[in-house]
């Protein structure tokens, strides 16, 4: 098959393209503000980056000379070592490894052979394995692209946290315990303070459990109070406890805000002036201008129960 002019290159340039492929796996991206799109995105990306280093390492032809078997094997075996090796060294610069990002970087290196492979069978055999390849990297960019919405939906929806009236938004809760514990949420129509939804916490047992939102670094600066509604579907009061951190990293009980809400029975209605927010740390001040997270703690009880939260927005 005549060789298609873009697989043209000098013969040191697949090897620097592979160099500057694997260096993209290292740099330190700042994650934090949209790490719901970001995340499963670079995920995804693990597929692409070594996909392309594969066809790299093809056309670098060091193996051209050797039997067909470890033509096939050789570069699976070279970038599989990179792979791991780049997992292994990625918290020295500042990212997360996971092995999500092996197995994405694996199927992208085996896409890249088969497309080689498929490359010397004819035109119809490239265009299938091609083919094949972007479907599945697609496919793994599908987490990425639902983060998206959900960044999207947190920025159009400001100043309005959560409605629960959207899936999307879903995406931007999470749901927390710690020891033997167990939490669940779910957006639910048993209960809303305003159209047909709200979240259910559901939790027992453990030290503590409840829901965390993603407030992606937003500046709450310039509103006067934090307004939400929570629902109590008992008959006797729970205490409902609120946490908001900032940009700190695991800040400790004194690094963030705190506080012990009374729900009665049924729809309660909780304003939080902002001035309150700023000097809730008991170090220094909640930075109202980068607020990470906000964290509703379920009340210390081992008994299985559910909260509903609702509308919760600044003004
Ligand atoms: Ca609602």
């Amino acid at each position: 098959m005549k060789m298609m002019p873009f697989l043209k290159m000098p013969p040191k340039l697949p090897l620097y393209i592979i160099a500057v492929l694997i260096a993209l796996c290292f740099f330190p991206f700042d994650l934090d503000a949209d790490e719901v799109f970001y995340g499963p995105f670079f995920d995804a990306g693990h597929f692409g980056i070594f996909f392309l280093a594969a066809i790299a390492l093809e056309r670098a032809n060091l193996f051209s000379t050797r039997p067909n078997a470890v033509k096939l094997f050789a570069p699976l075996f070279c970038l599989g070592a990179a792979i791991v090796l780049v997992e292994l060294l990625q918290p020295l610069f500042g990212r997360t490894p996971s092995l999500t990002d092996i197995r994405n970087g694996f199927l992208g290196t085996l896409a890249g052979v088969l497309v080689c492979a498929a490359y010397v069978r004819g035109r119809r055999a490239l265009i299938c394995a091609l083919f094949t390849a972007a479907l599945l990297q697609l496919v793994l960019l599908n987490p990425a692209i639902a983060g998206f919405r959900a960044v999207r939906w947190r920025a159009s929806a400001w100043p309005l946290l959560a409605d629960f009236e959207t899936p999307e938004q879903a995406l931007l809760w999470a749901p927390i315990h710690y020891g033997n514990g167990f939490t669940e949420i779910r957006i639910s129509s048993r209960q809303a303070a305003d159209g047909r939804s709200s979240l259910a916490i559901t939790g027992g047992g453990g030290t503590w459990r409840g829901a965390e939102y993603d407030a992606g670094e937003r500046d709450w600066s310039k509103y006067g109070q934090l307004v939400l509604r929570a629902y109590n579907p008992h008959a006797h009061p729970l205490v409902l406890s609120l946490r908001i951190d900032d940009m700190r990293k695991d800040p400790s009980y004194t690094e963030r805000f705190n506080k012990s809400i009374t729900l009665t029975s049924h729809w309660n209605e909780i304003r939080i002036p902002m001035a309150e927010i700023f000097a809730g740390p008991h170090d220094g001040k909640l930075d109202l201008e980068h607020v990470k997270r906000l964290l509703f703690i379920l009340p210390k009880d081992p008994a299985q129960l559910t909260i509903f939260v609702d509308r919760i927005e600044l003004s």
